[in-house]
């Protein structure tokens, strides 16, 4: 990975900064343990991104010693911890982070993780967003794979506002890492679909969900909204993060994959069945673990 920000290299800032949200400072420390990262998987989730770190470690690389464990045991440690924002698991080539809510809360960690890995000499580094979305026209369980991502005004881009000023960026996933995903969702048995994904600002009524505190659009203007998505712009699923990721993994040039298991039909529902998310959230693990320990060996 690369500086890409020319201010970093022409100020010193770059080996004389601080990693803040994630409380990290780039000294050897940082460069040892991260130089081999390969994958980075994010989620919403602190509780569901250390129990994917537990699982990596446990069934899929066997237990690696290039890890990040609480002094004195065997048991992974939430590296990010001091800071309070994001909790962050190394193991082996894998670091396992959550993200948050939203796009603002995902951004600020990329940025953090992208000088931190870039710091650390990484290299071929993979990026892959696991998360709970509304499906539209879908069974609750069905895991959709990205193509492009979509704003919640139905543009297939992100626009970021800099200085007061609108830009447009792509948005799109890497079109081999999602078939390669699709294909061991198959492998697997499991309701794997490719499509696109619309990512809003918030959950209840940017997503046209009527059973906020407040709602200021009718039912039948919902239905217009989420069938023109559908329709018009094949959007599979809704969630609040993947448009923003997918921009980012661009301007910073590296390999991207969003993979959201759709909690609920948004054409039936606007209610999740909290019981029902632990196992939706066990075959994103599957299909995750197995497209690493898959590449991981490969390379060996
Ligand atoms: C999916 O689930 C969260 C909202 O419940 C949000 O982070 C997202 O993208
Ligand atoms: N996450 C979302 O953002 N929307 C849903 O409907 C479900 C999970």
């Amino acid at each position: 990975m690369e500086v890409k920000n020319k201010n970093l290299k022409e100020t010193f800032i770059f080996e004389n900064d601080f990693y803040y949200h994630l409380g990290i400072a780039p000294n050897s420390q940082t460069k040892e343990t991260f130089k081999d990262v390969k994958f980075v998987c994010l989620g919403g989730k602190q509780s569901r991104m250390k129990k994917f770190a537990e699982y990596l470690h446990e069934e899929v690389l066997g237990r690696p010693q290039n890890s990040v464990f609480q002094k004195g045991t065997n048991k992974l440690c939430n590296i990010s911890e001091q800071a309070g924002r994001y909790s962050m698991y190394k193991t082996g080539c894998c670091i396992s982070v959550s993200h948050g809510m939203g796009m603002p809360s995902l951004s600020i960690l990329m940025h953090e993780l992208f000088k931190m890995l870039t710091f650390a000499e990484c290299s071929k580094v993979t990026f892959v967003r696991l998360g709970t979305s509304g499906g539209i026209g879908l069974e609750a369980g069905t895991i959709v794979i990205t193509k492009q991502s979509y704003s919640s005004q139905l543009e297939p881009y992100y626009t970021q506002v800099v200085c007061g000023k609108q830009q447009r960026i792509e948005s799109s996933c890497d079109p081999c890492l999602a078939q390669r995903l699709l294909e061991i969702g198959s492998e697997l048995d499991l309701k794997t679909e490719i499509g696109n994904t619309m990512s809003c600002d918030g959950f209840y009524e940017e997503q046209g969900r009527m059973d906020g505190a407040l709602c200021g659009f009718t039912k039948a203007e919902k239905m217009v909204f989420l069938e023109k998505a559908h329709n018009e712009c094949g959007i599979k699923n809704i969630e609040m993060e993947s448009c923003a990721f997918a921009a980012l993994c661009h301007r910073y040039q590296v390999k991207c994959a969003t993979v959201c298991v759709a909690l609920l039909d948004r054409l039936k529902t606007d209610h999740i069945n909290a019981a029902e998310v632990t196992g939706h959230e066990l075959n994103l693990f599957r299909i995750i673990g197995k497209m690493i320990s898959s590449s991981t060996t490969s390379e060996n």
